[in-house]
């Protein structure tokens, strides 16, 4: 049985739930994290020491990191679909999956600033900085987009997963977005999927 640890609005949680679902896996989650706790136990802690979510634990195999996760259960449950079995095509689509992180650097300030700050203690100069840094960034997979439906090609794989799950929170903000055509049309493209609509585009929180 797969368990995953981790509450529902984690963007990295959700990396891992929007995988698992597009994969059709039976899952337990558990609520960890935030105002659930459970990440400073001894019994988390030992599973993963950064008592940080999202851990996944596959009948005793415990993993955390979550594009390590979703490489993994891509590899086990999805060769040739969120896998690709092509070597160049994967490894294209994981440098994708990679890329989030140079996007989530500068997208924090962003994301934390104008939903989990209270408003009076909200660094308005920092917000406007970082959203003009991400607003620049997203140039980059908006170009990489101009030819191709999903990141790797002509469907969904694991490197559409980490800034799918970014780019929502991007799309679903309050803020200005310059006009960055290909990715709100691979964003649009995401929006139909069930699993994305059930576990990624929820309400911020
Ligand atoms: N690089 C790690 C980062 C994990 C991480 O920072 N998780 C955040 C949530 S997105 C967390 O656990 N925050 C503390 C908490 O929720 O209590 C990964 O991708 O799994």
């Amino acid at each position: 049985m797969l368990r995953i640890w981790g509450r529902v609005n984690s963007v990295n949680v959700k990396e891992v739930l929007w995988a698992a679902e597009e994969l059709g896996l039976k899952y337990e989650r558990v609520d960890a994290g935030m105002q659930y706790g459970v990440v400073q136990t001894p019994e988390y802690r030992k599973m993963n020491p950064n008592s940080l979510v999202p851990t996944i634990d596959d009948d005793g195999f415990v993993l955390w990191e979550s594009h390590a996760i979703v490489r993994y259960l891509a590899a086990k449950h999805g060769a040739g679909t969120l896998w690709p079995a092509d070597l160049k095509q994967r490894a294209d689509s994981d440098r994708w999956m990679d890329w989030a992180f140079t996007f989530q650097r500068d997208f924090r300030a962003v994301f934390w600033g104008l939903v989990r700050t209270p408003p009076e203690k909200r660094d308005l100069k920092a917000i406007e900085e970082a959203r003009k840094k991400c607003a620049e960034l997203l140039a980059i997979p908006d170009q990489a987009l101009a030819n191709r439906p999903y990141f790797a090609g002509n469907s969904l794989t694991i490197g559409d997963i980490p800034l799918g799950c970014h780019v929502q929170l991007w799309m679903r903000l309050p803020i200005e977005r310059p006009a960055h055509q290909n990715l709100g049309r691979w964003f649009d493209r995401l929006c139909t999927r069930a699993a994305f609509k059930k576990i990624v585009d929820i309400p911020l929180s």
